[in-house]
């Protein structure tokens, strides 16, 4: 086809957002013009990690976030963009950050709206300095007492969630987007500076021979997750008669995309180094946007027990250990959990 032809073919996020809300009905005009806010957002961040170490903000700060790690200069530039680029529209009351210990009212300069957004800015930041895929990570929520919203206002299971989302800045800046029906996946035209639909309604193959787990960790996992491992790892030898191959990427965001296109289980379970912590990632900003991305595309997500969009979160920063990706795989390891 020629450029031209296939130029007039693109479908834009705007066309998408406006196609969609005449399907389903499902997004209003204070979402779709949260959706355009949250993807300019994402540009912008795409474009500060794309100058590297040409940037301003490159290396890290002296400064420790609330979870205790030291933060990146693109950790804090990430954030203010997403506040800075969502707080105008009207249609959000508050926002939350994994790198802010408590939330962000809107401020009286602007109108409150009927939405609230958690975000983490960018995700992967140990990958940051070294030039690896890194993203970020978004979840939309209603917000019920919009004049007055809290803490307690954004506790609400993820089969809640009206948006959720990822950005990955990588080889190509992908946005992928889920607002219930199926997840579609766009890709910056960074000529046109445009998103455009470039992967319409994923699906996650249910079988897959290939898993993503920070092995490093194995002599402190629990007995589910070393049983379920190691068989793996005995491939075409032992009870799976199959051998797995392995990645890791340590961006979740990119073993999730990488899940997306060709099928996956990624793994970070809880271990016995810290019994009471119920895994590392982030409940409300990681595990919860995500899993309903993937169960959106056919596949599973589960605490090892629970599905993660079943959890009732206590608060704000809550850990949670995630299983998620091809639905047969999630199910066998949830089994495992189980069974005890
Ligand atoms: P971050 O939000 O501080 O970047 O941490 C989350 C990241 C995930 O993207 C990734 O899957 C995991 O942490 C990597 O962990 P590890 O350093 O154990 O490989
Ligand atoms: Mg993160």
């Amino acid at each position: 086809m020629e450029a031209t032809q296939l130029m007039s073919h693109y479908i834009t996020l705007t066309q998408h957002l406006i196609e969609e809300q005449r399907k389903h009905n499902s997004i209003t005009a204070d979402l779709c013009l949260l959706i355009e806010a949250i993807s300019h957002a994402c540009k912008l961040i795409g474009y500060h990690v794309s100058r590297g170490a040409l940037g301003e903000a490159y290396g890290s700060t002296d400064r420790e976030n609330i979870h205790g790690e030291i933060q990146k200069k693109l950790d804090i530039l990430s954030n203010n963009i997403f506040l800075t680029a969502n707080e105008w529209g009207g249609n959000l009351a508050a926002m939350a950050s994994e790198e802010m210990e408590g939330i962000y009212l809107i401020p009286d300069s602007f109108p409150r709206g009927n939405y609230l957004l958690l975000f983490d800015p960018l995700d992967g930041s140990s990958n940051i300095d070294v030039n690896v895929s890194i993203g970020t990570i978004f979840s939309v929520l209603r917000c019920s007492d919009s004049r007055t919203p809290t803490e307690q206002s954004f506790l609400q299971q993820g089969s809640h969630q009206v948006v959720a989302g990822y950005a990955v800045y990588g080889p190509q800046t992908s946005l992928v987007l889920t607002t219930g029906y199926g997840v579609n996946c766009f890709t910056l035209d960074r000529e046109l500076g445009s998103w455009i639909l470039t992967h319409r309604d994923l699906r996650i193959p249910l079988e897959t021979r290939e898993y993503a787990i920070n092995s490093s960790n194995q002599r402190h996992w629990y007995t589910p997750v070393q049983r379920y491992v190691s068989e793996m790892i005995d491939g075409a030898d032992g009870t799976r008669k199959a051998d797995f191959n392995m990645r890791w990427i340590a961006s979740m965001v990119s073993d999730v995309h990488r899940i997306l296109h060709r099928g996956g289980i990624f793994m970070y379970p809880a271990d016995k180094r810290m019994p009471r912590r119920p895994g590392k990632l982030r409940l409300m900003y990681e595990a919860n946007p995500i899993a309903f991305i993937i169960e959106q595309a056919g596949g599973a997500a589960t605490n090892g027990k629970n599905r993660i969009l079943d959890i009732y979160p206590q608060s704000l920063h809550e850990r949670v250990a995630v299983f998620l990706g091809s639905k047969n795989e999630v199910d066998r390891v949830t089994r495992y959990h189980l069974k005890g």
